[in-house]
């Protein structure tokens, strides 16, 4: 560390930084394979003119006070002083619970924040609002994986043992035979990990198995959804048809008597149930290839021909978390176990089902053997809650019920909505909606390092150091190295840490000790630390003190053996490991979700066609998925991220003959709308993208060209202005962002000017 670099680390790696001559240099982790740039996102970030650098008050709230407004994201800001803004707060926090009661307070906080274990603004946020409020009002699930963590404990039993300990990447370099990957395993998503990632193992993996002659097929409309070192077979289906697809491989493969009955009889609850659905006993319809052809758009002798070719091979079926980001997301996620079964390969090495493997860097890896470094929220004393993708219903809804894993729940009447760590105006559907909700509570609060569009909607506005402005730990539960991240630079302006602003509101509000326990930052990384220092004690492996730790750097710790998880266990032996499934094995069939009743989510895979379709007037289908150079909307305005861009626009890509019929070519600014909105993108042509579909990933800023507007135009490119708000199904009620049907054209106007990196007036 003589040359001035120190350690640090970031949901997209571990990595050193170095600020000197006012300027920030960033180096990549020496001993990771498969470094990314997306660190290179943090030079020009750090000091930037989108940076808040000081606590900041709407001026309708200030001088009107606290109630709905529609002025949100659309007034001036007032700066004032750090005591003013927590007295401000601590008045208006106390108003709210002692009229409302902390059921009033949706803390739920969503979002990915920062990497570091003590300064993760949602352990910081909940902390607070417990020890201080008596709890708030909290979200469920993720968007990540709204349908698949309510499906997959009803069929497997176990959603985070599915992801997290499973088949691994050493697995699939060693023993695969075919990968069979629906919405693929793109390189550009596992860059990212939450807590931090030392290693990048994918594409070596991926580049082992294919030289052993492993085949890899990819599923989806982008061809870039497998690296090159997979040299993947391109299956270029229709989005949002995969369930369709995977009842038709499994009806040739019953057809033709290639399913491996034995472990459906041994390991399956409720085949015959199912059965009679494919073979179109209970329906009138086989679900065999030629209905599935028209639905998917490939030909059927494709289908079977795919179908054979899986039989008696070390098959892996893989489905990323996109497919269930849509519409009856549900299915795909239950049929893609199914296939799995089916195929008789589940708990063998290599083999079986590899749900959302490939879409975060923490899958498909080893465990550590040691307890984590995790801060207590204390506990919340309010029990409702959404699932968390509900939240622009529930505002505008209070009182109203609805349908979530069997059961009918009522919408809380929400008063303050605190923010930390999130960007609800990057991830939520129908931005402009979520608009006309946030516009009905008394008071938005929002913690941010600049002014995102979450920030602009807000009436306080508190700025945060960002993570090189102070001191962490980095840890991941499937990363063995652990890191002492030091701090690199100063904060920004006055910007101060989640912790602190928590703290100077503790106080005020009479709960200073009980929040801080009496211990400075400092104090509480080394209380983190000591629980996993003890935990290695015991073991007796080496366990240095703190201070040895944070001189050092960082720390390796044990790892937990490549075992398969609880598939394998419950294959080797299912009467010891069942799983935690009512039947205690894998429900083809579930009486449980038959007896929900949800017409939706039927008790069996079901192809349900979906209703956001292309159609006259919106005739592609447009792919939101993930951005590959950032995570999320967080620090568009480095510049990596910024390089990318064109003409400052995010890119969208469709295929040439999309782009001849409407006459439009690469490089022109398109406007993309629908019934909900519209934005601004540039055109990349390819085609490497499906024809008929359309992508922009997730993340550039809402930019409303006019916020007076109703449905303003966005200039950037935030393709969340056209997505639709509504659950994957009543089961579940995920997140349904990843599809919906667009219309573009050539923009023709004079180009509006980005104003999202800019400050509000
Ligand atoms: N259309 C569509 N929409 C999607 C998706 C999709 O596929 N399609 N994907 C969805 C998915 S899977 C996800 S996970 C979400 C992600 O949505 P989010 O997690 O909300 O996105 P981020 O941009 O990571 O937001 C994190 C915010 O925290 C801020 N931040 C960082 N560090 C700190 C800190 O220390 N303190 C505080 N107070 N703030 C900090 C960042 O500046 C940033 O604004 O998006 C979802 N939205
Ligand atoms: N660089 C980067 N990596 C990230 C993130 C990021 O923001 N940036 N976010 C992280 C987070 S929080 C999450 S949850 C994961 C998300 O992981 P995913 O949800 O798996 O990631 P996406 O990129 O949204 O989608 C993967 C691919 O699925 C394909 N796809 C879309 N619809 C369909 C369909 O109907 N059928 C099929 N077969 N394919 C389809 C798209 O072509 C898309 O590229 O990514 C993580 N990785
Ligand atoms: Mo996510």
């Amino acid at each position: 560390m003589d040359d001035g670099f120190k350690p640090h680390s970031s949901h997209w790696g571990v990595f050193s930084a170095r600020w000197q001559n006012d300027a920030l240099e960033v180096r990549n982790h020496a001993g990771d394979p498969d470094p990314n740039l997306i660190v290179q996102n943090f030079p020009a970030a750090l000091r930037h003119p989108a940076r808040i650098a000081k606590p900041m008050i709407r001026r309708g709230w200030l001088e009107q006070g606290a109630g709905p407004s529609a002025r949100r994201g659309r007034d001036s800001f007032v700066e004032v002083t750090w005591d003013q803004a927590l007295d401000l707060l601590a008045g208006e926090l106390q108003r709210v619970k002692d009229s409302h009661g902390p059921g009033a307070i949706f803390g739920g906080s969503y979002g990915w924040a920062s990497a570091g274990r003590f300064h993760h603004a949602q352990s910081q946020v909940h902390r607070f609002l417990n020890l201080t409020m008596g709890g708030y009002v909290r979200s469920v699930n993720s968007y990540s994986a709204g349908a698949s963590s309510v499906i997959v404990p009803h069929i497997l039993g176990n959603y985070h043992g599915l992801t997290m300990h499973n088949v691994t990447w050493e697995q699939v370099a060693e023993h695969s035979e075919i990968v069979l990957a629906f919405g693929g395993m793109a390189l550009k998503n596992s860059m990212i990990a939450g807590g931090g990632i030392s290693q990048h193992v994918e594409k070596g993996a991926m580049q082992k198995a294919a030289e052993r002659g492993c085949a890899f097929l990819l599923v989806g409309p982008l061809r870039q959804d497998l690296p090159q070192e997979a040299t993947a077979e391109w299956i270029s289906a229709i989005p949002g048809t995969d369930t369709a697809l995977m009842l038709a491989l499994v009806h040739t493969l019953v057809s033709e008597g290639l399913q491996d009955q034995a472990f459906i009889d041994r390991y399956c609850e409720g085949w015959p149930v199912f059965q009679d659905y494919l073979l179109g006993v209970s329906d009138g319809q086989p679900k065999d290839a030629a209905w599935a052809a028209p639905i998917t758009g490939l030909p059927a002798g494709e289908i079977t021909a795919l179908a054979r070719r899986l039989h008696g091979k070390r098959v892996l079926v893989t489905v990323a978390h996109s497919l269930q980001r849509a519409e009856h997301g549900e299915q795909p996620v239950w049929m893609g176990a199914v296939l799995a079964a089916v195929l008789g390969q589940i708990g063998l090495p290599g083999g079986g089902y590899g749900y959302a493997m490939g879409a975060i860097g923490y899958y498909g890896r080893r465990n550590n053997a040691v307890s984590s470094p995790t801060l207590s929220q204390g506990r919340n004393g309010v029990a409702d809650f959404i699932p968390v993708a509900r939240i622009a219903d529930m505002l505008l809804n209070p009182g109203g019920q609805y349908r979530y894993d069997g059961e009918t729940r009522t919408y809380p009447d929400i008063r303050m909505i605190y923010w930390a760590g999130g960007n609800p105006f990057h991830h939520h559907q129908d931005l402009n909606r979520l608009r006309r909700a946030f516009a009905q509570v008394d008071t938005v609060v929002v913690h941010e390092l600049a002014w995102t569009a979450t920030a602009r909607q807000a009436d306080i506005v508190l700025p945060v150091t960002m993570t090189l402005e102070r001191e962490d730990i980095g840890y991941s539960a499937n990363d063995p190295l652990m890191v002492a991240m030091h701090k690199i630079v100063e904060p920004f302006g006055e910007a101060r840490d989640d912790y602190a602003i928590f703290a100077g509101l503790a106080q005020r509000l009479g709960s200073g000790e009980r929040f801080t326990e009496g211990r400075d930052a400092r104090e509480w990384l080394a209380h983190l630390y000591d629980r996993t220092r003890k935990s290695l004690e015991m073991q007796d492996l080496p366990a240095p003190r703190f201070d040895e730790f944070w001189d050092a750097g960082s720390l390796t710790l044990p790892q937990q053996p490549d075992d398969g998880g609880f598939l394998r266990a419950f294959r080797d032996d299912p009467v010891a490991h069942p799983l935690k499934t009512p039947s205690g094995r894998i429900e083809i069939f579930s009486a449980r979700i038959a007896g929900f009743e949800e017409p939706d989510c039927p008790g069996h895979p079901t192809w349900l066609p979906p209703v956001d379709v292309p159609r006259p007037g919106a005739s592609l289908f447009l792919v939101a998925n993930q951005p590959a150079t950032r995570l999320h909307s967080q620090l568009d305005f480095g510049g990596h991220s910024a390089e990318a861009k064109r003409r400052g626009r995010e890119v969208a890509s469709m295929h040439p003959e999309d782009a001849a019929r409407r006459g439009i070519s690469d490089g022109d600014i398109i406007r993309l709308f629908n019934e909900r909105g519209a934005c601004l993108a540039a055109l990349r042509v390819t085609t490497d993208v499906r024809p008929g579909v359309v992508q922009l990933p997730t993340g550039a800023w809402y930019d409303p060209d006019d916020p007076e507007d109703e449905n303003p135009l966005c200039v950037h490119g935030n393709p969340n202005v056209l997505t639709r708000d509504v659950g994957t199904s009543a089961l579940a009620q995920g997140c349904t962002g990843q599809l919906t049907a667009v219309e573009v054209e050539k923009f023709d106007g004079n180009l509006p000017p980005i104003r999202a990196f800019l400050p509000p007036s």
